[in-house]
């Protein structure tokens, strides 16, 4: 049985390719996709979900254009990764798709409480403020998703500040909620997307599978690897999203650690850190785990098989 999976994503480099391995696993349902301003505005992102869409032949799937700020701080960029457009390398193809009418907090809440309770994976690669509206919008949706496997934070390492990564603390009010609330989460955060290295080797895996969505990463990761190395010092870049995906397909890709999470809201050096109180064994209420450890291998051919199962589709 596949899982359906709603992705709230902010494409941004990453973000497509989480997108791809999603539409081209049999593993997944995508239920819809919904876009949240952070690696470029909402107006940027949402069209680069749609270009995304054209690209990959993604037909029969809604998606929704979500927050445009933050809930309570300013609009952030992640520019200088990402480019002027969010999604800078590759030419983009103008959209086909149109978009829902409904904003993404209403589909998502719509989406939710529509299907048989414990159906729904939450997949955000982004800022957490859709989902943070759409809890305290419709709270019963916390008790209906199957859960949230989201991509952001880190307990050991941070990529905004020293201890904060982009996702959390753009929007950390926003963050603070969903990992406050009653649901299962799991935080793949930067201890593991850390070792989603596109290699050379890998590079070749993807060019090799000779299609024009593959050619698509190719030059996503062209772009983004000069990126990382200019402006992170990684030799070569860490391949966050599609991670968060991955563990859906098959969680056994990494491992996980049940432990409570928390945010940080008003440290002065450490605003949108993830906090994991690791003093001693999670309390059966623990609801939340973060993942620790990734079969880089294993994760490399689900996105190759992912790309290899879209083909060439027709534009
Ligand atoms: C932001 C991102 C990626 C790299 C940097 N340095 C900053 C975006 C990615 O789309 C991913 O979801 C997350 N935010 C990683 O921090
Ligand atoms: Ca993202």
């Amino acid at each position: 049985m596949a899982t359906t999976i709603i992705l709230d994503c902010d494409p941004g480099h990453d973000d497509a390719i989480a997108m791809l391995l999603a539409w081209g696993s049999p593993e997944i349902d995508l239920a819809g996709v919904t876009t949240v301003m952070g690696n470029q505005t909402i107006e940027k992102v949402t069209r680069n979900a749609l270009s995304v869409a054209r690209i990959a032949g993604i037909t029969g799937v809604p998606f929704a254009r979500g927050a445009h700020r933050p809930l309570v701080r300013e609009v952030e960029t992640g520019a200088s990764i990402h480019g002027d457009s969010g999604l800078d390398g590759p030419a983009l193809p103008d959209p086909t798709l149109e978009l829902d009418p409904r904003h993404a907090v209403d589909f998502i809440i719509d989406t939710i409480m529509d299907a048989e309770p414990g159906t729904i994976t939450l997949v955000p690669t982004g800022a957490l403020t859709n989902i943070a509206l759409a809890v305290r919008k419709e709270p019963r949706i916390a008790s209906r998703v199957r859960e949230v496997v989201l991509m952001g934070g880190g307990v050991h390492v941070g990529n905004w500040s020293a201890v904060s990564e982009f996702n959390i603390v753009i929007d950390p009010e926003a963050a603070h909620i969903v990992f406050n609330e009653n649901w299962p989460l799991t935080m793949v955060g930067l201890d593991l997307t850390h070792q989603a290295l596109a290699t050379p080797r890998v590079r070749a895996e993807i060019a090799a599978v000779g299609t024009g969505p593959a050619r698509f990463v190719g030059e996503l990761l062209d772009f983004f690897g000069d990126t990382y190395r200019q402006e992170q010092g990684f030799e070569h870049p860490p391949v966050h999203d599609p991670c968060a995906v991955a563990y859906v397909i098959d969680p056994t890709v990494m491992t996980t650690t049940r432990v409570p999470l928390d945010v940080e809201l008003t440290g002065t050096l450490t605003l949108g850190m993830t906090v994991a109180d690791f003093r001693s064994p999670a309390p059966e209420t623990c609801t939340t785990q973060v993942a620790t450890d990734l079969d880089a291998d294993r994760f490399w051919a689900l996105v190759v098989d992912a790309l290899t199962r879209i083909g060439d589709p027709e534009q």
